[in-house]
């Protein structure tokens, strides 16, 4: 049954009860914000076969009210379950699905849905015709490895284009390129968007445009900046479970793509996060002309557990997404509705740091927590040295440099999900490195102390920080604290990483937050602003209904 026990996210989007995975069709429509997500209304895991459609809509991107599933899997086409896909608006403005149906002989084909009344805001029912399937199994792909239909685009051409992944019987993993006049009948380009050899199957592909370095204004799909905007391909990887993005160039006369400056094998590109998030979705919101990022984490504690919680996966906070100033990365950041949930407010300005500091952040409960700090670097003299071979694997480093391993510049951070007696906590922080005469940033987050039990999955995780630190000679860090959610921005959203833990303290409901810093070198913190926020409505049952 639905109800509240203590991991269960105050604030981060998940349904009332049972499984969620992927993000499926985000969409801005009629002023009212839509999230279709991956569903097994019946339990707690993803299942078999049972894959649905779940419904929310907001006016927020915040407080969400659930609807009846928009697809269930009820046709031949998809009678073993409606897997991911994604929203477009046609030319009139009426939204239409892509989506993978399993059909009645296992195969993965592709399908179209409609809504029943497209002048229902709500878009409550949707239809799906028995023309379906319209993109059937190829002949040269793996029958369960074809699927995730991003947004479909238009060209000058007139035509629908559409990426959709597949595994070819060869071993190539692809993303393929379908064209359309009519979104029905729909035409194979020989040319793939994307195909490795090495990085095997690839799934949920999401291209878009982004606008100039700098401007965090959102670019829609239009025909006319086909050829001329930069875009974004992403990519999540089975092997890795990891997503990964590179900008590029788009050609919208041959339908292919080009990574700037990056390896082919997608695994060597940035990834828009360092922890345990997957399945990543973006859309383009007309209401405030941005870019809007979604991403599944899913549980780490065993299945026996949620399975007895009820409910299993969220989804990270919805994170607006531009083109960094130097034009080399996306920044992210939390959509600035989060800040509507800010309560008690804590603040501190110009406090030091010394070596084997620690200060307790008090005034704000720790569960429901947004904590952004910045950290003023002074000196990089003790900055330790780093070998050619721990910069392949960050993660790795954070493992081999925990926040109790004293160094010279840095560690330092915050520390969150705290027990009172420290037995149990969870480190976010940065230590800078030096490397062929420059610095390198580390962040890490540390789950390794994060609960006392031994059988949930707790890692550390780490990313590098693409930071000129020598001349900002300051680095910030947000951390959102939400029951056993640790989603954290570094560096002003240049590299994130959300986690999953699983604190036995939260049951008493009193968690506890800290700075530190494990560093020689002494650090100023010279903003720090610690909220506590009030919970979201999301999807409860006497939540209520919104009304556009
Ligand atoms: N999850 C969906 C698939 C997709 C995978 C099935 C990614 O469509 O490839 O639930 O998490």
């Amino acid at each position: 049954a639905a109800g509240h026990d203590s991991f269960r996210t105050a604030y981060h989007f998940q349904p009332a009860e049972n499984w969620q995975n992927d993000p499926n069709g985000p969409m801005y429509y009629k002023g009212v914000y839509h999230f279709f997500y991956q569903h097994n209304p019946f339990r707690a895991t993803w299942g078999n076969g049972n894959l649905s459609w779940g419904h929310s809509v907001s006016v927020d991107l915040i407080n969400w009210s659930a609807l009846e599933n928009a697809m269930d899997p009820d046709s031949s086409f998809d009678i073993n379950g409606c897997w991911s896909g994604s929203a477009t608006f046609l030319a009139d403005g009426t939204p239409v699905f892509l989506y993978t149906g399993i059909d009645a002989n296992n195969n993965q084909v592709q399908n179209v849905a409609y809504p029943k009344n497209a002048s229902d805001p709500l878009l409550r029912e949707w239809v799906k015709p028995s023309y379906n399937p319209v993109i059937a199994l190829p002949d040269d792909v793996v029958h369960d490895n074809f699927r995730d239909p991003s947004t479909a685009w238009i060209g000058r051409d007139g035509l629908w284009r559409v990426a959709v992944s597949a595994g070819l019987k060869d071993g190539t993993g692809s993303t393929l390129v379908y064209r359309s006049k009519d979104f029905q009948s729909w035409e194979r380009n020989a040319e793939p968007l994307y195909s490795s050899g090495d990085a095997g199957m690839v799934e949920c592909p999401d291209l878009f445009p982004v606008a100039g370095p700098g401007d965090q204004n959102g670019l829609d799909y239009t025909p006319s900046n086909g050829a001329a905007a930069s875009y974004v391909l992403k990519q999540s990887v089975m092997v890795t479970l990891s997503d990964y993005y590179v900008l590029g160039r788009y050609d919208d006369a041959a339908d292919t793509f080009s990574p700037v400056e990056a390896d082919n094998d997608c695994r060597t590109w940035h990834r828009f996060d360092y922890g345990h998030v997957y399945a990543s979705k973006s859309f383009y919101d007309a209401g405030k002309n941005r870019r809007v990022l979604w991403s599944w984490a899913n549980e780490s504690d065993p299945e026996a557990d949620y399975i007895a919680r009820g409910w299993a996966g969220v989804q990270t906070v919805p994170r607006r997404i531009w083109l960094s100033d130097d034009g080399k990365q996306l920044l992210q950041w939390p959509i600035e509705e989060i800040e509507t949930l800010r309560k008690t407010r804590v603040g501190l300005l110009g406090a030091e740091m010394n070596a084997g500091g620690i200060n307790e952040i008090i005034g704000v409960a720790g569960m429901q927590a947004d904590v952004e700090v910045v950290f003023e670097v002074p000196s990089l003299e003790g900055a330790e040295n780093l070998d050619p071979n721990q910069l392949l694997d960050p993660q790795m480093l954070c493992g081999e440099k925990g926040a109790s391993v004293l160094g010279g510049v840095g560690p330092f951070g915050l520390i969150v999900l705290a027990s009172g007696d420290l037995q149990e906590h969870t480190s976010v922080f940065f230590r800078v490195f030096r490397h062929d005469g420059k610095y390198k940033v580390l962040m890490c987050t540390d789950l390794r102390r994060s609960s006392t039990r031994a059988d949930v999955y707790k890692p550390p995780y780490g990313g590098f920080v693409d930071i000129d630190i020598e001349k900002e000679r300051s680095i910030s860090l947000r951390t959102l604290v939400d029951h056993s959610v640790v989603e954290s921005y570094g560096g002003g959203g240049r590299t994130v990483i959300t986690a999953r833990a699983y604190p036995e303290h939260v049951a008493m409901a009193n968690s506890r937050l800290f700075m530190f810093n494990n560093g020689t070198g002494a650090v100023k913190v010279s903003k720090l602003d610690a909220w506590e926020l009030a919970p979201a409505k999301v999807n409860l049952p006497g939540d209520g209904l919104i009304t556009a």
